[in-house]
């Protein structure tokens, strides 16, 4: 059972799918002000999704985590994160990420990654250095090294943004996972923020599917119509 695809159904599928594609477009600023772009300024983190841990809690100040935010930005199958610390100035303080890519609860498997963040804060900028490591603690690979992705001293030298692809954390999209952010003190643990689940998505990609099903079922149901 073949129709002919007429032009007048053609052209009734293009205006729905286009109609939808503005109308789905025009939600999408749900999240945030913007993309998050690593460049050491942090109004991007703004309305980002973010837990925070109490001050007061940690060996020092400046190793005292009170925020960690994660993101993702649309058609880009990369995670994003930020970690701001109670006081930092000049201070270099050093961060891991754990992340249970498999969300089975344990941290420590080969599947699973560390992530470990050095910031510096320097006098007009940064250096921050972001490498991979299997759960297992085997190095995988240097994601950034001599990057400015945290706030100068002058500013404040409190928060850091880095960036991990979901590729190198060997995940999909919509996948869900755990993590938990800990800051450093020498060859201990400072300060831990509690576990939080996420899935990380390119949620461009999925709008974009989602149009193109809906445009999909809009003109076979302009068929059927055609068809009775
Ligand atoms: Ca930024
Ligand atoms: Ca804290
Ligand atoms: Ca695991």
């Amino acid at each position: 059972m073949s129709l002919p695809l007429t032009p007048k159904i053609f052209l009734a599928g293009l205006i729905l799918v286009f109609a939808l594609f503005l109308l789905i477009f025009s939600f999408q600023p749900a999240s945030a002000a913007g993309p998050i772009t690593l460049d050491g300024n942090f109004f991007d983190w703004q309305g980002q999704t973010h837990i925070t841990d109490p001050p007061g809690d940690a060996n020092n100040d400046k190793t005292d985590i009170v925020q960690f935010a994660f993101a993702t930005n649309p058609n880009d199958e990369t995670a994003y994160f930020m970690a701001e610390r109670l006081k930092g100035g000049s201070t270099e303080v050093i961060y891991y990420l754990y992340l249970d890519t498999d969300n089975d609860g344990i941290f420590s498997e080969a599947n699973d990654r560390r992530i470990e963040i050095i910031y510096h804060p320097e006098n007009n900028n940064s250096d921050v250095t972001v490498i991979l490591y299997s759960g297992t603690g085997a190095e995988l690979g240097v994601i950034a090294s001599g990057a400015n992705w945290g706030e100068s001293r002058e500013e404040g030298g409190e928060q850091v943004e880095w960036k991990v692809p979901f590729a190198a954390l060997g995940i999909e999209p919509y996948q869900p996972i755990q993590m938990k952010l800990e800051s450093r003190q020498g060859n201990h643990a400072s300060d831990t923020t509690s576990v939080v689940q996420w899935s990380p998505a390119d949620l461009l990609g999925v709008g974009l599917l989602a149009v193109i099903l809906i445009g999909m079922s809009g003109w076979m149901a302009a068929r059927r119509r055609q068809m009775a």
